[in-house]
């Protein structure tokens, strides 16, 4: 069922505590934790409790949850300290976008120059 924890999901997992994960933030519908493959020296992914795959299908099904995202990067910048230099925020949605864990989920990146456009 849509919004249910998905068997094979990592990010199903560390949500539910069984994969380990270096939690920075926590609140009752979103996890933040440092990505194990930082691409900047801070890159935290901000993922919602419930499973959908991407940005969009979460947003079409849980606005407020979205909604809760956006404000947590916004906390976790300032926690990092990167609100002031410049960071960055971005959903990779699709394979053809580089998305890879098909769990939504949130980069924040920053504490480094960010070119535009991405690659
Ligand atoms: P993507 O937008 O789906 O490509 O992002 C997935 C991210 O999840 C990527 O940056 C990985 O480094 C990160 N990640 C992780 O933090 N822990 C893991 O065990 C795995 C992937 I697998």
């Amino acid at each position: 069922m849509a919004g249910e924890p998905q068997a094979e999901c990592l990010f199903c997992k560390i949500v539910a505590g069984e994969v380990p994960a270096t939690v920075v933030r926590e609140t009752e519908t979103t996890v933040a934790f440092r990505d194990i493959n930082p691409q900047a020296p801070t890159h935290v992914l901000v993922i919602p409790k419930v499973h959908y795959p991407d940005a969009a299908s979460l947003a079409a099904a849980e606005p407020q949850v979205m909604a809760d995202i956006l404000c947590e990067s916004g906390r976790v910048a300032a926690d990092e300290k990167v609100d002031g230099t410049g960071y960055r925020v971005v959903f990779n949605t699709g394979a053809g976008a580089g998305q890879t864990v098909f769990h939504a989920h949130l980069h924040v990146l920053g504490g480094r120059g960010l070119n535009w456009p991405p690659g």
